[in-house]
């Protein structure tokens, strides 16, 4: 029997409200949830769903499996892997939206815990923290639009993984609806329960596949009182390394972030963003971003900092390296970081790599893999930078002058297969914190073991036996 489309919508509007189930024939624009955010990605979706509470997901969730309709639950729609967007083909799909549930039912300064619903902006998770004399220490450069159920979803990395981990290591509870409407309740701020399986890590990172996260118990930490910002030139990324070493032995457990910039990266974000300051006196190869937080005082941080860089410069592990002085300069230093995504956007795009490796592999890495690409891809442009400090490099490529963006990424499957063998045979990841979604499912086959796949598929299979959790995804 055919599907009945209209029959369907008028079932989803009497359960959650005609305002809140958009579809493109009654002439809704839907592209700014069917799109991803890299303009890579566009099909058609029945119907974008916003849900406002959690009763209406386990309604809107029964509607979809009594009638087949896959469902591709949505957040900021930020990712990099096109995981929140439907997949050409196949049965229809419905995107549910939860940026209507963005509640923060309680934050507890005593037990350093928020519960907050899905739909959550980060930032704002982030600023009702630091209100509350606490941190939230999730920070990307999508915090503005990301919603903590997605930050979920793709157990996201960000700046400050170095002191306090990835998203999974700071979610203590979670609420889920899963494929059959059934309600989760594992909303617990407990740090420590060993009754049975760990339930909420099977939805971590499991990017919409296994369930709709609803709403979530996070760790918050005390917020530090100072913060001290630099940015080093070096030779090698070899010296890189060394510096990541000599600066955690001196600065311990004040040292939350070490981001990795090549001298290419910056031209490009001082290309698009001419009022980027000269921050050192020369061009170097490759550059350091690093942060100190703790709860003591702005002048003894500094010191701190400014004591262990002139040792690091002594010992020959960093070459340049200017200290911000105060907040303002900080931020100037970070707002360079941030602007590479927008640079590289602005720029085209360009076919990225999100790769983890042990730190130490990390230089003969960049030292293989530079002279291999420009032989194989003569004039392609290598954009590399990222978390350094969690072994995590952004190994982009953008394209050779006057190759235009489009006829460039008719290279991407060429160009990730030499990035991910070499990252392979060195036994690290072709995904360290974007997951995998649509952009990189037709490769799981070539770097995960059967194994491995054979009880994803099985976990797939007990929890969504129909198949319908954003379909097209991961497997
Ligand atoms: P979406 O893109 O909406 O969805 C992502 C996945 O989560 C999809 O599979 C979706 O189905 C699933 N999902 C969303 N909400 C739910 C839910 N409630 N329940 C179940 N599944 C759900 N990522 C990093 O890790 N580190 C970075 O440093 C980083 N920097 C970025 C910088 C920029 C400028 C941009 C644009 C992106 C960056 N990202 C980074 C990628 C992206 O922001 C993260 O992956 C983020 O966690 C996605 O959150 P979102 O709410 O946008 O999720
Ligand atoms: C970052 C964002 C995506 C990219 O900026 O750390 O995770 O490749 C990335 O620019
Ligand atoms: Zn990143």
């Amino acid at each position: 029997m055919a599907f009945d489309t209209q029959a369907w919508l008028a079932e989803a509007r009497a359960l959650i409200g005609s305002a809140h189930v958009l579809s493109a024939d009654r002439g809704d624009d839907l592209s700014a949830y069917t799109r991803d955010w890299r303009g890579k990605f566009q099909e058609p979706a029945l119907a974008v769903l916003r849900p406002a509470d959690t009763g209406e997901v386990q309604a809107l969730m029964r509607l979809a499996a009594r009638s087949g309709v896959a469902v591709i639950p949505q957040g900021g729609n930020t990712g990099m892997c096109a995981a929140s967007v439907p997949v050409p083909g196949g049965r229809p799909q419905a995107i549910l939206q939860l940026g209507r549930m963005d509640r923060i039912f309680e934050i507890d300064p005593e037990n350093n815990t928020a519960t907050v619903q899905a739909g959550c902006i980060l930032q704002t998770l982030r600023e009702r923290a630091a209100a509350a004399g606490r941190l939230f220490p999730l920070s990307l450069g999508a915090e503005g639009s990301c919603q903590i159920g997605g930050n979920i979803a793709t157990n996201a990395g960000g700046v400050q993984v170095l002191r306090y981990g990835n998203m999974r290591d700071l979610v203590l509870g979670l609420e889920v609806v899963l494929p059959d409407g059934e309600r989760l309740d594992l909303l617990r701020g407990l740090r420590k329960d060993n009754t049975g399986y760990d339930l909420k890590q099977f939805f971590i990172g499991a990017e919409g596949t296994l369930g709709v996260i609803t709403a979530a118990t996070v760790k918050l930490f005390p917020a530090p009182s100072a913060g001290s910002v630099a940015f080093a030139g070096l030779d090698s990324i070899g010296q890189a390394v060394r510096l990541l070493g000599a600066m955690r032995a001196r600065m311990g457990e004040r040292f939350a972030a070490f981001e990795l910039i090549s001298g290419d990266a910056v031209d490009l974000v001082r290309r698009y963003f001419p009022d980027t300051p000269a921050l050192l006196e020369r061009r170097w190869p490759w550059h350091v971003l690093m942060e100190a937080a703790d709860g003591g005082g702005d002048e003894a941080l500094r010191e701190a900092m400014q004591a262990a860089l002139m040792a690091c410069l002594e010992e020959g592990c960093v070459e340049d390296v200017v200290l911000a002085g105060n907040l303002g300069q900080g931020r100037t230093l970070w707002s360079l970081r941030e602007n590479i995504t927008h640079a590289q956007q602005m720029d085209g795009g360009n076919i990225k790599h999100d790769i983890s490796l042990p730190i130490s592999r990390i230089p003969a890495f960049v030292e293989r893999m530079l002279p291999q690409l420009r032989q194989s891809f003569p004039g392609a442009r290598p954009i590399v930078y990222g978390h350094l400090g969690d072994g995590n490099l952004h190994f982009n490529v953008s394209a050779p002058a006057g190759v235009a963006p489009a006829a460039w990424q008719e290279r991407t499957g060429a160009v990730n297969r030499l990035v991910h063998d070499a990252v392979a045979a060195m036994r690290g990841s072709i995904s360290a914190e974007h997951g995998v979604g649509q952009l990189k499912r037709h490769e799981m086959a070539s770097y995960k073991t059967a194994a491995e796949l054979d009880v994803m598929r099985r976990i797939k299979r007990a929890l969504d036996p129909q198949g319908l959790m954003n379909p097209g995804k991961v497997l």
